[in-house]
């Protein structure tokens, strides 16, 4: 395998051999798999941390089954959308799985969103139904998207249905159901988890893998076709707001099994693995390498519904985690934290750390403290469905990795890095953008043809917009970016995002959003603004504007004035050049 040269490309591969992927099946049949037999299915499935309740593997696939009816008898069908705004807690599962059985699919949203953030990925998701908690509900009324027939019941349809953009611009206009999971009653209006949950319904149309030579089945309102979308995160990819990206089942199975499968699996999951879930499972990383990677496998997810230092060293210590999914800044803490000393950490043999650089220097200081354990990078993104490369000193048989490295392509998929002036393909060791080829990509962004040609090209290649590079022994290292978003320990900050809000500020005529490195964050979003003339306006003013629109992570971190913002002559902001104004400044 290694670098082939397919007509001018270079294309590098895994250092593991293909294997069949049966991304022919659906997403939940394909994860369930193995796990559903006499003695498996007894295995602990879930741990919820806060109760220390267990699902087995059988239990929690009953669950999934039962909200799988109960989303069927509120009106969810095949290629409906709904959305998941929970933090990690079973109830996701149970939603996400249930929802994929019945062709539906997910929408995953962060519940710190604000409700201006959270009602953006409604309408754009077009979701009937959302799951949260009672104390989310608040965000919701203030969006008025509940459904008009409690409100006017008795009213025939009046002008207010034509008004686009609120309530009435969801689903089809009539209702959204909200459902809380929490044990309390649930708020007005609202219908609690349990209706999800009713046995007493008919059977379930689950939809099935179709035979190849069975064309009536083809037909039945249940056909399932590996290409429905099941999953539907949103992310602002290389650039602009953020889109709802189409994940398949045939994507994800493709991206778990590139990583579980095989008789060599680059992420070897073992049943007897206990799987730390404290990174949120509404971002993709979660989701699918923790979550989905650890049923296939049939390991035992620990779910952690927030994070806490002292509380995540306890549960470790005492639940003997094996595996732990991490993002830099839970790195430092794990690596530099007093505290850490006083557990007993030697069960952890995998530290997977993903969703922003690592620097170097962090990475041997964990070394130093967990010697046991493997610690490695995966790189993905959202879009890439989502693993691009992984470390493979996490494979059965494990390969020597290098530190710095963010693992290897993943097998069944192309890697190339390219000049991003030429277009033409580097070989190794030369620096460029990374596109990745495979049937784990995403199918597109959803009802966004444009963007996604921009970022999927004719030959079917992604375009990630980071700058790596693959050396002598296929590892990859990133070393730069070139898309605009921001990341704030793993967390999209999307500028164009802020700089449409700034904008609309009475007082400002341009702004631009850059991100300016940080110690603790990895990056942190910094504003530069031009005020309108013989206005006075203050910093101050200006993030305070900011911060009440959006989740704390998205807040400005600094505000510059200035008297215009640079641009291309096509009006593009020159990043670039307010990145090195901000270096300039910082060194000085
Ligand atoms: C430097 O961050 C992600 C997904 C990460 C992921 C998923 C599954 C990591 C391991 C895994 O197993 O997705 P997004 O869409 O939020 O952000 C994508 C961007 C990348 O394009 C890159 O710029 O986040 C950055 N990024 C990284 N940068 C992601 N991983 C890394 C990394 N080093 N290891």
């Amino acid at each position: 395998n290694a670098a082939t040269g397919g007509g001018s490309d270079i294309i590098f591969r895994s250092r593991l051999p293909d294997i069949t992927i049966p991304n022919h099946l659906p997403l939940h049949t394909y994860c369930f798999e193995k796990m559903l037999g006499l003695e498996s299915g007894n295995r602990p499935c879930l741990i919820v941390s806060s109760t220390g309740k267990t699902y087995t593997y059988v239990e929690t696939h009953l669950m999934c089954r039962r909200v799988a009816t109960g989303l069927s008898n509120l009106g969810i069908s095949h290629g409906d959308a709904i959305m998941i705004l929970l933090p990690n807690c079973p109830e996701f599962v149970f939603t996400f799985m249930g929802a994929s059985m019945i062709g539906a699919i997910s929408t995953t949203c962060n519940p710190f969103y604000t409700p201006a953030e959270i009602f953006k990925q409604l309408k754009g998701s077009g979701a009937k139904l959302i799951v949260t908690q009672s104390h989310y509900v608040q965000k919701l009324r203030d969006l008025n998207v509940f459904g008009k027939e409690e409100e006017n019941s008795t009213a025939t349809p009046t002008s207010d249905d034509s008004e686009e953009g609120r309530g009435g611009g969801m689903g089809k206009g009539k209702d959204l159901t909200v459902i809380t999971v929490d044990d309390n009653t649930p708020p007005e209006n609202c219908l609690h988890f349990s209706v999800l949950l009713s046995e007493d319904s008919g059977p379930l149309e689950e939809v099935q893998e179709q035979p190849l030579d069975d064309d009536r089945k083809l037909i039945s309102s249940s056909r399932f076709d590996p290409d429905d979308p099941v999953a539907l995160p949103f992310s602002s990819g290389t650039t602009g707001l953020p889109k709802g990206v189409v994940l398949t089942h045939r994507s994800l199975v493709t991206g778990v099994a590139q990583l579980v499968d095989g008789e060599n699996p680059n992420l070897h999951l073992m049943e007897n693995d206990v799987v730390l879930c404290v990174l949120p499972l509404f971002h993709i990383f979660s989701l699918h390498s923790v979550l989905l990677c650890s049923l296939r496998a049939g390991s035992t997810v620990l779910l952690m519904h927030k994070f806490e230092i002292g509380q995540l060293l306890e549960l470790i210590q005492r639940h003997r985690v094996t595996v732990a999914a991490v993002v830099p800044p839970l790195v430092l803490a794990l690596a530099r934290n007093p505290i850490v000393q006083g557990y007993d950490l030697t069960s952890l043999r995998v530290i997977l750390s993903g969703a922003a650089p690592l620097g170097k220097e962090l990475e041997d200081a964990l070394r130093d403290r967990l010697p046991h354990a493997v610690l490695g990078q995966g790189y993905g993104m959202t879009e890439a469905g989502p693993v691009i490369s992984m470390c493979l000193g996490y494979a059965k048989q494990a390969f020597p990795t290098k530190r710095g490295s963010c693992g290897t392509v993943v097998r069944n998929s192309e890697l190339k890095v390219i000049d991003p002036e030429t277009g033409s393909s580097l070989g190794r060791g030369q620096h460029g953008e990374i596109c990745v080829r495979g049937q784990q990509i995403m199918k597109g962004y959803l009802n966004d043809p444009e963007a996604t040609s921009r970022t999927i090209d004719m030959e079917g290649w992604l375009h990630t917009g980071d700058i790596g590079f693959v050396d002598d022994d296929d590892e990859m290292f990133i070393v730069d970016r070139l898309k605009e978003i921001i990341k704030f320990k793993g967390f999209q900050v999307p500028p164009a995002e802020l700089e449409a809000l700034l904008v609309s500020h009475p007082s400002l005529v341009d702004a631009a959003v850059v991100p300016q490195k940080d110690e603790a964050a990895g990056e942190v979003p910094v504003a530069f603004v031009v005020p309108s003339k013989d206005v006075e306006v203050s910093e101050e003013v200006v993030k305070e504007f900011i911060a009440k629109q959006v989740v704390f992570y998205k807040r400005l971190h600094k505000v510059h004035f200035v008297h215009t913002i640079p641009r291309s002559p096509s009006g593009k902001i020159l990043r670039r050049d307010l990145k090195s104004r901000l270096a300039a400044t910082t060194a000085t």
